[in-house]
């Protein structure tokens, strides 16, 4: 439905690299809507149970240390299917797999340092939301939806 909600996540070296507009962008121009956007530096806490799937890869410190290396810029985006067609802009995990034209595809070459962070599925992209967003997001009637939507 058109109120599926991910949570979207440039990372430390997307935040560095000054590349959180462009990443926006094509969110914004896709037609999704913008339902939160923050910009903090996470705790570790905050990293370990937002990645606790992973907690026994062995690249787990590796990636807890990156992801607080600096801060990042979390956002919440709504829309048809949102969360599978997020992970298709964001492109494959591991860039060498990303297509050109995704954001993993046309902006970086490994996978410890890949830009950028997308919900895999509904529910963790609600689990990911209540993680981030505790006080909650912004719920609103956006006119331009009916450009977007038939
Ligand atoms: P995704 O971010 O595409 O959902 P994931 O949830 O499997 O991928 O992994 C989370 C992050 O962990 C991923 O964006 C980058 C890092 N990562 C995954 N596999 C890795 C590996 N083999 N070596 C180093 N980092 C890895
Ligand atoms: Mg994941």
């Amino acid at each position: 439905s058109a109120s599926e909600r991910t949570y979207i996540m440039v990372k430390p070296d997307g935040v560095e690299r000054g590349l959180v507009g462009n990443i926006l962008t094509r969110f914004e121009q896709k037609g999704y809507k913008l339902c939160a956007l923050q910009m903090m530096q996470p705790s570790k806490s905050l990293l370990e149970e937002h990645y606790k799937d992973l907690n026994t890869r062995p690249f787990f410190p590796r990636l807890i240390k990156y992801m607080s290396s600096a801060p990042v810029v979390g956002m919440v985006w709504s829309g048809k299917n949102a969360v599978k067609t997020g992970r298709k802009i964001l492109g494959a995990t591991n860039p060498l797999d990303s297509e050109p034209g995704t954001i993993r595809g046309d902006y970086c070459i490994d996978v410890s340092q890949n830009l950028c962070h997308g919900s895999d599925s509904v529910e963790s992209a609600e689990r990911e939301i209540s993680l981030w967003f505790p006080a909650g997001v912004c719920d609103y009637q956006r006119r331009y939806d009916s450009f977007i939507y038939e």
